[in-house]
């Protein structure tokens, strides 16, 4: 693949309404989008889906900044890549940032997949032609505000709500929600906000028949989840801890979940996240697609990984008008009956729209081999 330049763009984009955590509040999406130009005038896009501080991971806009033009623009200029398969071993001496490396991959990939004339879940040995989704729902100020929140996107037909928890909103808000949906499909994610002393108080979510309890203890442990997995009926799903098929391996191994949610800039790539579901797949385990509040370009890369064979549950991937007044892609990401319809056009299959770009763009940067 020959190169002609690469291109950073620092972007900001106000949300909706804001998204609360365990760990904190968003109201603006600052994100890096990547754009890698091959010398035909192809161009690859990608987004790096590092928030603007550390709080779900240790890296940044910033240092993604500094990662890539410091040490990973170079190493793709330096060598010649013949399938993007090749850019995480290009790239595995460099310690993890694996946002930034996987924001590169991400634009590697769609250059490819471009010039092989091939849509990017096809490239990658995607099958599905639609995709089940699910939606993940902040922390609201109210239940009454979550309950008609879960209301309304059951109603536009998600396959399975998701809800934000911490300690003093758990328990009784869970009980609210299923004793108002007692059929929905239900899970919680609590981003590391608890510790294994209160392993008993998790333990009262068994009753709800939730689908899994996503990342409950510390964002960088396997020990105690899997401690914890013994005490609870609900499977736990990990998603801070895992960043490699290593680590997934690790945690399987362990007991300490029986799923993983892949998120492709968490584990370094779409090259990885192939590997990681393969691996599930042949253990039982499942895995679903978790979702950073991409912009268009992520979720149209998660739209696409999440057509491999090992993806056997619904994703966090909502449609674009669940967070962008207007998303920086055409068509739009939508979602009818709990579906996104898989994209046939070549590479990602939407087209970012560079005057919607420029809107939101604060600096930009361009280098060239
Ligand atoms: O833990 O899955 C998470 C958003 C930001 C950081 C971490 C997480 C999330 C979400 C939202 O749950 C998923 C989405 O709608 O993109
Ligand atoms: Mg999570």
């Amino acid at each position: 693949m020959q190169l002609h330049s690469i291109t950073l763009r620092a972007m900001r984009m106000k949300m909706k309404s804001p998204f609360t955590t365990s760990f904190g509040t968003e109201w603006d999406r600052h994100f890096i989008l990547v754009e890698i130009r091959d010398k035909d005038g192809r161009s690859g896009w990608g987004e790096s889906v590092a928030m603007k501080e550390p709080l779900y991971n240790e890296e940044t806009v910033a240092t993604n900044w500094h990662m890539m033009k410091d040490f990973l623009i170079p190493l793709l200029f330096k060598n010649t890549v013949e399938h993007p398969d090749q850019v995480s071993q290009l790239f595995s001496h460099i310690r993890r940032n694996n946002m930034a490396k996987a924001a590169l991959e991400g634009a590697m990939w769609d250059l490819f997949a471009k010039q092989q004339e091939l849509p990017l879940s096809r490239a990658l040995g995607g099958q599905r032609t639609a995709i089940e989704v699910g939606i993940s729902l902040g922390i609201q100020d109210s239940v009454e505000k979550l309950l008609d929140l879960v209301a309304k996107y059951v109603e536009e037909g998600y396959r399975r709500i998701k809800i934000k928890i911490k300690p003093g909103w758990d328990v009784a808000v869970v009980e609210a929600v299923r004793r108002q949906f007692p059929d929905i499909l239900l899970m919680a994610d609590a981003n590391s906000a608890y510790t294994l002393a209160d392993s008993d108080h998790l333990a009262r979510l068994d009753q709800y028949n939730l689908m899994m309890i996503e990342q409950p203890l510390s964002h960088d442990d396997i020990i105690d989840h899997s401690k914890l997995q013994k005490k609870l009926q609900t499977p736990i799903c990990l998603d801070e801890s895992i960043h490699s098929l290593e680590d997934a391996r690790k945690a399987v191994e362990l007991g300490s979940c029986r799923i993983i949610n892949i998120k492709v800039g968490r584990v370094g790539g779409l090259t990885e996240s192939k590997r990681i579901q393969a691996y599930c797949l042949s253990q039982g385990i499942g895995v679903w697609c978790g979702g950073m509040l991409e912009a268009g370009v992520g979720r149209a890369h998660n739209v696409a990984v999440t057509t491999l064979p090992g993806f056997t549950l619904p994703g966090d991937t909502a449609a674009s008008s669940r967070y962008w007044e207007q998303d920086i892609i055409e068509p739009e990401v939508t979602v009818d009956k709990g579906l996104i319809q898989v994209p046939s056009a070549p590479g990602i299959g939407y087209c970012p729209v560079r005057r919607i770009i420029d809107e939101y763009t604060l600096y930009t940067e361009t280098f060239r081999p």
